[in-house]
């Protein structure tokens, strides 16, 4: 089974990724996760972004705050899709850390998501990995049927509260 790679620069940005680290596991994908950080332990981002591939990881979802350079330096080191998760944690409150992730210089490619968009990564990695594991595009569609459902029910709730109400 593919694997998903989840880097974050710093362990306080574990909460944001959390949902979509269970996320992936519910659609049965392998997850590994690493805290290390573009500037403060650089040689492990290389080593973990550099032998990725080789370790059957298939997408790299990357996750910091403030001048959020990780997502950025995972893609240098590695040709595979990179998801990048700005953290709203700064005193910019994710602005900087979306705008560092999102002006990436032509030829080093990120895909950036919202503004801890944790889980909305998660998702975007099984749908690049769905295009070659029919399984993983399963899982997707039941996904959206879930979703479709709980949607319904939230609103018949709130039509029997309104009819409460009068
Ligand atoms: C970034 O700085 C991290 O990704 C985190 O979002 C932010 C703060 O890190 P800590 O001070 O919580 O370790 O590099």
């Amino acid at each position: 089974m593919a694997k998903v790679g989840m880097i974050m620069g710093s362990d306080s940005d574990w909460p944001i990724l959390e949902p979509g680290y269970r996320q992936l596991k519910d659609l049965g994908l392998e997850v590994e996760v690493l805290v290390a950080s573009a500037h403060r332990t650089p040689e492990a981002v290389e080593k973990f972004a550099s032998g990725a591939r080789e370790r059957g990881v298939a997408v790299i979802i990357a996750a910091a705050g403030a001048a959020a350079h990780l997502a950025g330096v995972v893609a240098a080191f590695t040709t595979l899709p990179v998801v990048g998760v700005p953290i709203s944690g700064s005193a910019l409150k994710g602005m900087d850390a979306l705008l560092s992730m999102v002006q990436m210089p032509p030829g080093i490619p990120v895909g950036v998501m919202a503004i801890d968009g944790g889980k909305n990564a998660a998702l975007y990695a099984a749908s690049i990995i769905s295009v070659s594991h029919p399984e993983v595009a399963a899982r997707l569609t039941e996904f959206r049927h879930q979703q479709v459902q709980n949607v319904t029910d939230k609103n018949q709730a709130l039509q029997s509260k309104l009819t409460a109400i009068g």
